[in-house]
């Protein structure tokens, strides 16, 4: 649609148009821009964050399409204290959310939201997670006064015409989703390069289904289809509808005669989640024919179909990935995906206009421009300890990009998941991999799940951090409720996937780490297929069932096996205070607590001998 008037509605829904008038009159925006999708539109709001000095456009030659942004240093991640579920009643919010008052709320917002947008352009931009169309999918609109979220929206959902058509259909409820980065301009104002407010509101309404937020113009606070929808809004959807939104990868496994196995799994941050999600398997199973594909790296929205069998779709259509860490050795599949067209926010500028960050390669660049704009040698980072790129810098880039993107991605049904893997950042008590005994021992898995804390604060090392199913920021309800979701779920399956928990991260008594890891774990991916094919052997134990030193395909890499035996060690001692921590996470759910709960902890105690 060349020179087509931005102004001009896309959508003939009324109540979409009326509520466009409505937040407009309350935002008070220069301008009203209605997102076509297109690659035009696309190139345009590029092309005005350059001159805005939001972006810098980097050398056309090696990045091709791509982009750096830098951030206000006070606007570089979620705000989780900052996060609120405004249910009707506190209790279904639960001790794990922050909740207020929503009529009190919807006030506070109403103050904050009006007049916010003055001086700006208001972009109506509709959005599909999930391929459009599909019966998974859930369609939002987000009204926005900053482009840097529109382009990123682009890389991250389905947005722009397709879905105004499918709002234009009336078949599905649209969830609205205002956001602000509450910074208006006074007439003849100057502008800055990364627009925010200090004071920050990341609100969900659940029962209406409505998302507000306030002040950041950062990932997760202002992308509203991923954690906000894609998560809490849709954890509530799916509680009510039979389903699952969970924070998990999904990933497919090919075997060299051709058949193919799906995997869903849930780990906290910092356990490599998306180098897992684009696992390469090792040369000598490459050789044979196996393979690893991606389907998702960060969301799966799961679902029995008619047939009583769970099946998944990935709601989002590219990669917000963290940036320091990511490497041609670490994960070459997210290399070649952020290659191109790729939005990167906060990591540092090279002087031949490219792009770098801790991790990338062995060598740092011999100078550059850090996150914060200033320049950055080897030198100066040794004296001040500064990162050239921030620690929760990012890459924004298109999954179709992925090398081993899975060919069924967009299969508007899904995929059929076999296998849902937990895992857990343990320097101790936690085996390599253990398969839970049936559905109800897996929920309990990913319930206790953790991470040791690697943070130095004092006191802090080596405490675990309870994070049931990676869902503690996200889950949009109580986390008592969200467990007996779960354990209900079972009974909508002719047959419930087999559930594992791994840890790639136990060490020996000298510190390092046992299990070699990354395409590693691919052996260990193998068996937990094996064992939902029902092909694979495994001993019992008082943890579940575990895989002997033979169960597993060596080939190729020597492990001893007392390296084996250290990494599968059950340390009873270790493991009666491991349910003494379960406990404790329990106590603070107790009163929505499903008894499933209970009795797997005690079963457990009873299985481990008092
Ligand atoms: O992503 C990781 N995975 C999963 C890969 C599919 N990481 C990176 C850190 C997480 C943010 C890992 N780090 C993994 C892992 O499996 N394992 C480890 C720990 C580890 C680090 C280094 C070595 C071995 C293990 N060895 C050498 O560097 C030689
Ligand atoms: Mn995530």
């Amino acid at each position: 649609m060349p020179n087509r008037n931005p102004a001009t509605p896309l959508s003939n829904n009324k109540h979409l148009l009326r509520w466009v008038e409505k937040m407009a009159a309350l935002t008070q925006p220069a301008a009203i821009h209605w997102i076509d999708g297109s690659q035009e539109e696309y190139d345009e709001l590029c092309d005005q964050l350059v001159a805005a000095g939001t972006f810098t456009r980097l050398d056309e030659q090696k990045w091709p399409g791509c982009f750096l942004a830098r951030s206000d240093p006070g606007d570089v991640a979620r705000v989780e204290e900052r996060t609120f579920i405004c249910s009707l009643s506190k209790e279904n919010a639960g001790p794990t959310n922050n909740w207020e008052d929503p009529y009190v709320m919807r006030k506070r917002l109403k103050g904050l939201f009006a007049g916010c947008m003055a001086g700006r352009t208001m972009y109506v931009l509709p959005f599909s997670m999930g391929p459009v169309g599909s019966p998974l999918s859930q369609i939002g609109v987000q009204l926005t006064d900053s482009a840097y979220a529109v382009v990123n929206m682009r890389i991250m959902a389905r947005i722009g015409l397709p879905v105004f058509k499918e709002i234009d259909k009336k078949e599905k409820r649209v969830v609205p989703c205002m956001h602000t980065v509450g910074a208006p301009l006074a007439p003849g104002q100057q502008d800055v390069p990364w627009p925010c407010n200090p004071e920050k509101y990341i609100v969900h309404f659940p029962e209406s289904r409505e998302i507000w937020s306030y002040g950041s113009g950062y990932g997760g606070n202002a992308l509203l289809g991923k954690k906000c929808f894609a998560l809490r809004i849709a954890s509530n959807l799916a509680r009510d509808e039979g389903w699952m939104a969970e924070h998990m990868l999904i990933l497919g496994l090919e075997n060299p005669q051709g058949e193919k196995t799906y995997v869903a799994a849930a780990f906290p941050s910092a356990c490599g989640k998306t180098n897992f999600a684009m696992l390469i398997p090792p040369e000598h199973f490459q050789k044979k024919g196996w393979k690893v594909t991606t389907v998702g790296d960060d969301i799966a929205w799961l679902r029995p179909d008619a047939t009583g069998r769970l099946h998944a779709i990935n709601p989002e259509a590219g990669f917000f990935g963290v940036a320091p860490g990511t490497s041609a050795k670490t994960n070459p599949n997210a290399m070649a995906a952020l290659a191109k067209n790729t939005i990167f926010t906060n990591v540092a500028l090279t002087p031949d206009g490219g792009v770098w960050w801790e991790g990338m390669t062995d060598q740092p660049p011999a100078e550059c421009i850090d996150w914060r704009g200033n320049k950055w040698t080897p030198a100066i980072a040794k004296e001040t300890g500064t990162k050239a790129a921030h620690p929760n810098s990012r890459f924004t880039a298109p999954a179709s990009q992925c090398p081993t993107i899975d060919p069924e991605w967009e299969n508007p049904n899904g995929v059929r998941i076999h296998a849902i893997i937990f895992g857990g950042r343990r320097a101790t008590t936690t085996p390599l991999v253990t398969q839970a005994f049936n559905w109800s021992g897996g929920v309990y898995m990913g319930a206790t799940m953790g991470s040791e804390m690697t943070a130095a604060a004092a006191g802090t090392i080596g405490k675990v951090r309870r994070d049931p199913m990676a869902m503690l920021p996200f889950c949009g309800y109580h986390m008592g409720d969200y467990f007996r979701h779960w354990i209900m779920l079972q009974k909508s399956l002719k047959e419930s996937p087999r559930v594992f928990f791994v840890n790639w991260f136990r060490k020996d008594e000298g510190g390092n780490f046992i299990w070699p890891g990354f395409r590693e774990n691919f052996r260990v991916l193998k068996w937990c297929v094996d064992r939902s094919r029902g092909r694979a052997f495994a001993r019992e134990t008082p943890l579940g069932w575990m895989p002997h030193y033979e169960d597993i395909d060596w080939s190729g890499l020597d492990l001893p096996e007392e390296t084996f035996d250290g990494l599968m060690k059950i340390d009873r001692a270790a493991w009666r205070a491991e349910v003494m921590g379960h406990e404790e996470l329990f106590l603070d759910l107790h009163s929505h607590l499903p008894k499933e709960m209970l009795f797997e902890r005690e079963l457990l105690i009873c299985r481990l001998g008092a």
